[in-house]
């Protein structure tokens, strides 16, 4: 039997770089050799503010962007989390074998809490809910970025102490599969942030839709640093990660980029690695306009609806399971 993939991404915007260089291109490379299931994550975009318009648009954006970067929705289970309403329920059953003081040691809900007022309590619990999402597939692999592994630790530490409260193998424990050098792309505007849907100045973040000249005139307002030399340190957070784009694109090393642009100073260093990126960004372009035509809307409902029956035959199985071992009466 093949081994289990699920991973999801906040439809939150428009997707970046940063997703698909961290999460999206892995899922391409290995959705012929697993039993994948990639979903649209609208219960986890609700954690903070969404304007209703906006977010009906990002959800069915995000599952043409998937498409359009190359998922194949006849290989891949690709649906929308709250179609599959086990979810929700066993994110409350989770929620019931789980400390307040593990959640408050989570970073990103530390960073998310400082840039807004009235913080949710959904936003807290947003951990739990992803170790729901995990847990009811029994997947043995998480391929997403750095800024996961912490979420994807306690998603372990859960599945463990339910299976040892309940003295059975219900959970099987999930890894993160993280790709080490794209792991974490970096904000154009502040390189020792990373580079997010949500980050307030657009001109920091690269998204999947921008056009050449907009991938250019980011790149080129790239903060880096004043020494005019092409050479890969963490003292150099700004080139950096430029280096780090331009090298998981063109499979390029370090060295051999160090080597390639040693004469060529930032200007047109950028000009190199803008012009790289946009060649990737096109042909996801072109598929994802052809996409948006309304004559396909049928055909992406079509995906989403058989993905989610898909989905809850294995969810519903396992809720069962969890529901007959907490006692309730199935
Ligand atoms: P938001 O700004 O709404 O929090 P985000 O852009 O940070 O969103 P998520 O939806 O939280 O993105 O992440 C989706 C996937 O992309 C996750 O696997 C995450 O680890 C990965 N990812 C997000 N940002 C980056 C980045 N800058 N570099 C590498 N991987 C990233
Ligand atoms: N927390 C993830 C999105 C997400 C996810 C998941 C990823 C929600 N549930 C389950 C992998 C598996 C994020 O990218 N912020």
């Amino acid at each position: 039997m093949k081994k289990q993939i699920l991973s999801g991404i906040q439809p939150s915007g428009i997707l970046t770089l940063g997703n698909y260089l961290g999460a999206l291109r892995n899922w391409i490379k290995i959705q012929n050799d697993y039993d994948c299931k990639f979903f649209v994550a609208d219960l986890h975009s609700i954690t903070v503010d969404q304007n209703p318009i906006e977010l009906r648009k990002n959800i069915k954006s995000a599952i043409m962007q998937y498409i359009a970067c190359g998922l194949d929705p006849e290989k891949n289970t690709i649906f929308m989390q709250s179609h599959v309403h086990e979810h929700a329920e066993l994110g409350w059953i989770l929620n019931c074998s789980t400390y307040m003081g593990e959640l408050s040691r989570m970073t990103q809900f530390k960073d998310k809490s400082k840039k807004q007022a009235n913080i949710k309590v959904g936003l807290f619990d947003y951990p739990v809910l992803m170790a729901a999402d995990i847990l009811l597939y029994d997947a043995d692999y998480v391929p997403v970025g750095e800024d996961q592994r912490q979420h994807l630790e306690i998603a372990r530490d859960i599945a463990q102490r339910f299976n040892s409260t309940y003295n059975k193998e219900i959970f099987k424990l999930p890894e993160a599969f993280i790709t080490e050098n794209t792991a974490r792309i970096m904000s154009l505007q502040e390189p020792t942030k990373k580079m997010s849907k949500s980050d307030e100045n657009k001109e920091a973040t690269i998204f999947l839709l921008d056009d050449r000249e907009t991938v250019l005139r980011k790149i080129k307002k790239a903060v880096t640093d004043s020494e005019n030399i092409i050479k890969y340190s963490d003292e150099k957070p700004g080139i950096k990660n430029l280096m780090n784009i331009y090298s998981a694109i063109s499979e390029k090393t370090y060295k051999q980029i160090e080597e390639e642009c040693k004469d060529l100073g930032y200007g047109k260093f950028k000009q190199i690695v803008a012009c790289a990126v946009s060649d990737v960004l096109d042909p996801i372009q072109k598929k994802y306009y052809e996409l948006s035509s309304s004559e396909n809307d049928e055909y992406l409902k079509s995906i989403c609806k058989k993905g989610a029956e898909t989905a809850q035959k294995t969810a519903e199985k396992k809720l069962k399971e969890v529901y007959d071992a907490v006692g309730f009466i199935v």
